[in-house]
């Protein structure tokens, strides 16, 4: 033992200074091998392999547009007569005849009044030459003159006045005239109302079947002879209610407030007679609103003037 030998050999000294490290020691063995390390990136694309066997063919396409209508043929031979036509209406009764010649002269007139008392007869000669006396008196009235001369025939007289029989014969004239007319102007006023007109009483509306504003819509009226659209009764709203839902399109009314705000009147000045204001109407929105139009369900609705809507005017 070391200390049993310190022991017996005497205390050792003080430790000394560490030594200055030792040379290398020789190379170690190899180590193991380390794991293997991620894998590399994909490679780049392989060239293109030979073309594969063609395809089936595929259905067969829809069927093309049909050609051009081709060139117009040469007119045909002209067809047979036609059948001579029906018979014509009856004509209206004819106008009334002018008045006939004048007729033969009247019968001699009966003898005329004896004529006027003859003009004096003239001085008769100087008698003899005598003694100058004094003026006489004055002779006795002479006769009557004699008769004057027959006068000139007169004027031929009036013919007398037509007898019943012609009257009536004219009156029945007539009648079958009015008859004609009244036939005709029925006529004639479906075909006019037909499809832009609505008659009520005495009253037609009518429409351009255009939009203007209301200056325009107003001077297109006037200028046709009548006056823009003025229901003045629930009638006369529901035949106009027809002709703007036929166009299906508002129109502008005749009646404005320009005048006096709130106050609407007919273009002669007098106010509304009867009005279908819309609920809420006249609002006078925007505080712009002076002129009236009528929707496709009859209602009324203030509206500014310098939109267009329908024209409808009335005659
Ligand atoms: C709304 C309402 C009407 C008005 C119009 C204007 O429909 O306020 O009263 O006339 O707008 O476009
Ligand atoms: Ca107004
Ligand atoms: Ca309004």
């Amino acid at each position: 033992m070391a200390w049993v030998k310190g022991l017996l050999e005497g205390l050792p000294g003080a430790v000394g200074r560490v030594g200055m490290p030792g040379p290398a020691g020789p190379v170690g063995p190899k180590g193991d091998n380390g794991s293997a390390g991620e894998p590399g990136p994909k490679g780049d694309t392989g060239l293109c392999g030979p073309p594969g066997p063609p395809g089936l063919p595929g259905p067969a396409g829809r069927e093309g547009p049909s050609g051009r209508q081709g060139n117009t043929g040469p007119p045909g031979t002209p067809g047979l007569k036609g059948e001579t036509g029906p018979k014509g209406e009856v004509g209206a009764p004819g106008m009334q005849g002018s008045t006939g010649t004048r007729g033969p002269a009247g019968l001699k007139g009966e003898r005329g009044a004896p004529g006027e008392h003859g003009a004096p007869g003239n001085a008769g000669a100087a008698g003899p030459a005598g003694a100058t006396g004094p003026q006489g008196p004055a002779g006795a009235r002479g006769p009557p003159g004699l008769k004057g001369d027959r006068g000139a025939p007169g004027a031929k007289g009036e013919s007398g006045l037509p007898g019943i029989t012609a009257l009536r014969q004219q009156v029945e004239t007539l009648q079958g005239q009015v008859t004609y007319l009244q036939n005709a102007l029925s006529q004639y006023k479906k075909a006019e109302l037909f499809p832009n007109g609505q008659s009520v009483g005495e009253k037609i509306f009518k429409t351009g079947g255009f939009e203007r504003t209301f200056q325009d819509a107003q001077q297109a009226c006037t200028q046709a002879g009548g006056q823009m659209a003025s229901p003045r009764s629930a009638a006369e709203n529901e035949a106009l209610r027809q002709l703007v839902t036929t166009q299906n399109k508002a129109a502008f009314l005749s009646m404005t407030d320009s005048k006096t705000e709130g106050k609407f009147t007919y273009p002669s000045g007098e106010p509304l007679v009867y009005s279908n204001w819309a609920p809420g109407e006249p609002n006078n929105n925007g505080g712009a609103e002076s002129c009236v139009e009528i929707f496709p369900n009859g209602k009324w609705n203030d509206k500014a003037c310098g939109e267009r809507r329908l024209v409808v005017c009335e005659f």
